[in-house]
């Protein structure tokens, strides 16, 4: 039986890929992203499954639905889908989704130059350029990014002890910089980081509570940012952030680089109003700023863009069938 038929702008961001499915949507309930990210994750995983994964799919794929405005001003919605599950906020992805959707005709903004998004972890504000059909670079005004814990020691099985710092930028990342165990991304490989990766998440889990004060749905510290030496000698720092089970981040990582931003920021190692360009671990740029200070809950955030590009690759057609034994992917 055909369970689905999706039709897929293909593309990616600073080298990251971006698959903005563009029919197939399923109904989703709820009057916010986050309430329709919570039905998506209990009816409608399958879907994300099946176009994540191998073998339509593979490691690092990462995409998006959109959906009508849940907001009175709001142009967009947009729900995330990736290997690792729904995420709150995905700056990649939302770079790659304007971009494409723009370009395609499925995004028409009352305000030329400026797309104001709906995402489950709240209101994005993407700024762009374009010109002749095509988009230059897009800016995302991204939800407050915040210090959640400093120095933490934590002992990783089969490892020894990491000291780590929490920060959320959309989402939970354990932010690594080097020390005894770890001498920073440009002396170590992918495989090392995505092996060192798993165990250290698991542990960081165990030992801290990672929840968002204002959406209890938003838990979890998901994905590692490991920092290192840039390549680039107009790169401010280099990073590799980990996510799902075995991916390594080819863009510098929108949420990652909001919450670097947020843990520099709260120990005075980045200014407001200074440029932080972030390097990926294949050298690709984004440019992030401090552009604001604000609190959430009481505790201080920083109001964090982030700057960068996509471009398209191409389109599928892509089917689910039941006949196929895999239909709903599978990881090795
Ligand atoms: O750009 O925010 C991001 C992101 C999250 C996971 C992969 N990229």
């Amino acid at each position: 039986m055909n369970r689905g038929t999706f039709f897929c702008i293909d593309g990616h961001t600073c080298g990251n890929p971006v698959r903005l499915v563009t029919s197939g949507h399923p109904h989703l309930e709820g009057t916010t992203m986050s309430e329709k990210r919570q039905h998506f994750l209990k009816e409608f995983d399958w879907i994300r499954q099946a176009l994540m994964f191998e073998p339509r799919g593979h490691d690092m794929m990462s995409g998006s639905f959109l959906y009508p405005p849940c907001t009175e001003d709001g142009d967009i919605s947009i729900l995330f889908i990736e290997t690792s599950g729904c995420l709150p906020m995905c700056g990649h992805g939302t770079i790659g989704t304007v971009t494409f959707a723009l370009e395609r005709g499925l995004l028409h903004p009352k305000q030329p130059g400026l797309a104001k998004l709906d995402t489950p972890a709240g209101r994005v504000n993407a700024h762009y350029e374009m010109q002749d059909g095509k988009v230059n670079w897009v800016k995302l005004f991204n939800v407050p990014a915040f210090l959640a814990y400093e120095k933490q020691l934590v002992a990783v099985p089969d490892l020894g002890e990491f000291t780590v710092d929490i920060a959320y930028g959309g989402n939970f990342y354990i932010i690594v910089e080097p020390q005894a165990l770890f001498s920073g991304t440009q002396n170590t490989t992918a495989d090392q980081l995505v092996a060192m990766s798993r165990k250290l998440r698991k542990a960081v889990n165990a030992q801290l509570d990672c929840v968002h004060p204002e959406d209890p749905t938003v838990r979890g510290a998901t994905h590692v940012l490991w920092t290192g030496d840039p390549k680039n000698a107009d790169s401010s720092a280099a990073n590799a952030v980990f996510y799902g089970d075995k991916a390594i981040d080819r863009s510098p990582c929108g949420t990652g680089t909001s919450a670097r931003m947020a843990q520099l920021f709260a120990q005075g190692r980045l200014q407001q109003g200074e440029d932080f360009v972030h390097e990926s671990y294949i050298g690709s740029q984004f440019i992030g700023r401090v552009e604001g200070v604000t609190e959430v809950v009481g505790k201080v955030a920083i109001l964090p863009s982030i700057q960068g590009w996509a471009r398209r690759t191409g389109a599928n057609c892509i089917t689910v069938d039941d006949d196929d034994p895999y239909a709903y992917g599978f990881q090795v």
